[in-house]
């Protein structure tokens, strides 16, 4: 039987007796369930059935069940509205997920005006089986990256002290000092406001504690972007060369990879050196370890060896100081340090103008045997570094001896409208063969210095920003010119009053600088020039045969039928793995997100991979862009193939603007790149 539930109320009428309390008991029997006919389950039965139970309980029963529903129903609209905002949250960041994830494999983006355009998968990709997928990237120009300069380590336990060396040092992430510092903001050419985010200090005046490197990694660093098939193609061109270098010529400088053997020029390890921070960027832990223990135990600075001040400053100093940022590791101070140090004798100089060469082992210094001159791009393309070198150590030596000679240059006579000669003696201090005006080979990277060492000071050094303002002027007063018949803006070089519409490969850097300036707030004009020389540069490969420029184009000034922009002469066909085209259509899409740049530096890496490549490992320089069934392949890998044509290609794949990012660091010459320091 299910006896309903009965209440037992024991109550005392007496004061003396316990305080009166309710029970209620309640006795489920099955019988009554059943009932007596057996088993009814039809609705109208257990329906009357529950009333019936219902009415059988006392008032008091009653309420406190009804009291309980109740209690029981506030507490599930109370418990709902709590978990309603992470919930709509979740909800909402599903459907953005879906807005952004890949239509197909192509991109789509949710900042369309300073974002890439939806880009549809390209079909000529190759097949790298350990792709990772492509998920939707992030909105680089929306967003701004912690307000230290530190990139994340492309794996984590890189910072791990290994068996082979105790020595290294674990640093702790550099605090953010974006609440100290007063931040100035500057209108970019595209009117937006650039506010420098940046975290390092100049140099004080004064000997101080060594800086942190500024790249350690931070714990509330976001997620890194994914890498796309594209950066996979980079990553895997970058270690089909390491294992040629690896394989035959692991610590000398530069890989033969047709005589499967070397050559040597320093005999410091240059390409290995120069390619340890693109290692680190592309995420290749295994082979960074490695180049780091034959940094710790092999590199001895100690030698009997001529080497040239500008050469190893940029690709040794610059790849030290760099690598040091990226990683953390001192190891690589301590070397940038030792290097620094035994390059300072090159100033030894009646003019302070340095001397080519130096001694590294002895000490001494020179000119090269057969002239007292420097060239004028190598003596004023080695400040980024020496700064830098200063500004880490406390001792200012560095930085006062480059500085002297960017100040000197300043007052020079000589010059045209800014453009400067390609010599400097180094014993008056005075500019030699004058009236030779180029922005191609000896005196190129001056033009990217004046800018880089404005940026890289936190845009106080006037003098340096006026120089390259002139320059700019001067380019486009003497050297500009458009080609037929396609009407390419190109830059030509100067001699004695005559225009010769020649161009370095070299001078493909000018876009990407250009568009720097302009990005750090400079005339609007500048990115336009950038814009029109980019797409000169894309020509110098689009219209060869192999699709690989040439080391030197000529451009035709007449139109005539059935001729191209691009002329090449027999001694200029060459093409030696350069990266300035690259370099610049990376900042061309940083700075536009145009996909066409990325689009065209793909196109430049399959013609790499098509006609300079080496099946037993490592990469060619090749004497004949124009002769695609036989380049002639020259039995030589660059190191700054390594250094910088793969690093420059796999930023310029890539969507994420906290991938170096250019408010943060700045690179020298030769894709190293280093802090920018806090502005004033
Ligand atoms: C590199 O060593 C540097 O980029 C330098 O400024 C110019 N030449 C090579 C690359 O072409």
């Amino acid at each position: 039987m299910y006896s309903a539930a009965a209440a037992t109320t024991a109550a005392s009428s007496s004061s003396s007796s316990p305080p009166r309390r309710d029970f209620i008991s309640v006795t489920l029997s099955p019988e009554e369930a059943v009932g007596a006919g057996g088993y009814n389950n039809s609705k109208a039965w257990r329906r009357r059935s529950c009333w019936r139970k219902w009415k059988q309980l006392s008032r008091l029963q009653r309420s406190v069940i009804l009291f309980l529903f109740a209690f029981l129903a506030v507490c599930g609209v109370i418990s709902y509205a709590s978990m309603g905002e992470p919930w709509k949250s979740l909800t909402n960041k599903s459907l953005d997920d879906q807005r952004t994830e890949p239509e197909s494999p192509g991109l789509k983006l949710a900042n369309p005006v300073v974002l890439p355009a939806p880009q549809k998968a390209d079909a000529n990709l190759g097949d790298y089986p350990e792709l990772s997928p492509q998920k939707p990237p992030k909105l680089p120009h929306a967003r701004r990256g912690p307000s230290n300069l530190q990139i994340k380590p492309p794996w984590r336990d890189v910072r791990l002290k290994t068996q082979h060396d105790t020595s290294r040092v674990v640093e702790e992430p550099v605090q953010s000092d974006k609440e100290e510092k007063t931040e100035k903001s500057v209108i970019s050419w595209r009117g937006a406001v650039i506010e420098p985010d940046q975290s390092t200090e100049p140099p004080s005046s004064k000997i101080k504690e060594p800086e942190k490197p500024s790249s350690v990694e931070a714990e509330d660093q976001k997620e890194p972007v994914p890498i796309n098939e594209r950066q996979m193609a980079v990553i895997e061109a970058f270690r089909h060369a390491w294992k040629g270098y690896k394989d035959f010529a692991w610590g000398h400088d530069e890989l033969k990879p047709l005589s499967k053997s070397y050559s040597e020029w320093f005999g410091l390890g240059l390409t290995l050196i120069d390619a340890l921070d693109t290692m680190w960027i592309l995420g290749l832990k295994e082979e960074f370890e490695e180049a780091r223990k034959w940094v710790a135990i092999d590199l001895v600075f100690d030698k009997n060896v001529d080497v040239n001040l500008f050469e190893s400053t940029i690709r040794i100093l610059g790849g030290l100081l760099s690598t040091y940022h990226l990683s953390g590791d001192s190891l690589f101070l301590e070397k940038a340090k030792d290097i620094g140090n035994r390059l300072m004798p090159a100033f030894k100089t009646p003019s302070k103008i340095p001397y080519s060469d130096v001694n590294i082992g002895r000490g001494t210094a020179h000119p090269p045997r057969w002239t007292s001159d420097s060239t004028v791009a190598e003596v004023t393309s080695i400040q980024l570094e020496f700064r830098e070198l200063s500004r880490l150590t406390g001792d200012e030596k560095f930085q006062k001896a480059v500085d002297e000679v960017m100040k000197h240059v300043h007052t020079l006579s000589g010059k045209n409208d800014g453009l400067v000669p390609m010599f400097i003696n180094t014993n008056s201090g005075q500019f030699t063969h004058l009236g030779v005006y180029t922005l191609g080979a000896r005196a190129d990277s001056y033009y990217e210095y004046l800018l880089k060492q404005w940026i890289q000071g936190g845009k106080k050094e006037n003098e340096l920003l006026e120089d390259y303002m002139r320059a700019i002027e001067g380019v486009k007063k003497h050297l500009l010119q458009r080609s037929q018949p396609k009407k390419l803006t190109f830059v030509g070089e100067l001699a004695h009053g005559h225009f010769s519409a020649k161009m370095d490969h070299l001078v493909c850097f000018l876009p990407g600088t250009l568009a720097l300036g302009a990005h750090n707030g400079l005339t609007a004009d500048h990115m336009k020039l950038a814009e029109a020389l980019i797409e000169t540069c894309y020509q110098m490969y689009a219209q060869v045969e192999t699709g690989l420029s040439p080391e030197i184009v000529h451009f035709n000034l007449h139109a005539q039928k059935g001729q191209k922009d691009v002329e090449i002469k027999p001694a200029d066909r060459h093409n030696l793995l350069r990266p300035e085209t690259v370099e610049s259509l990376f900042y061309m899409y940083r700075f536009t997100g145009d996909k066409k740049y990325q689009d065209w530096g793909w196109e430049i890496l399959q013609n790499f991979n098509k006609y300079t490549r080496v099946p037993t490992g490592g990469y060619t320089s090749i004497n004949n862009v124009q002769n695609p069934s036989n380049p002639e392949p020259r039995d030589k890998m660059e190191s700054f193939f390594l250094g910088e044509t793969l690093k420059y290609m796999f930023l310029l794949f890539s969507d994420d603007i906290d991938l170096i990012n250019l408010d943060k660091y700045v690179f020298n010459t030769e894709a190293h790149p280093l802090p920018i320091w806090v502005p004033a």
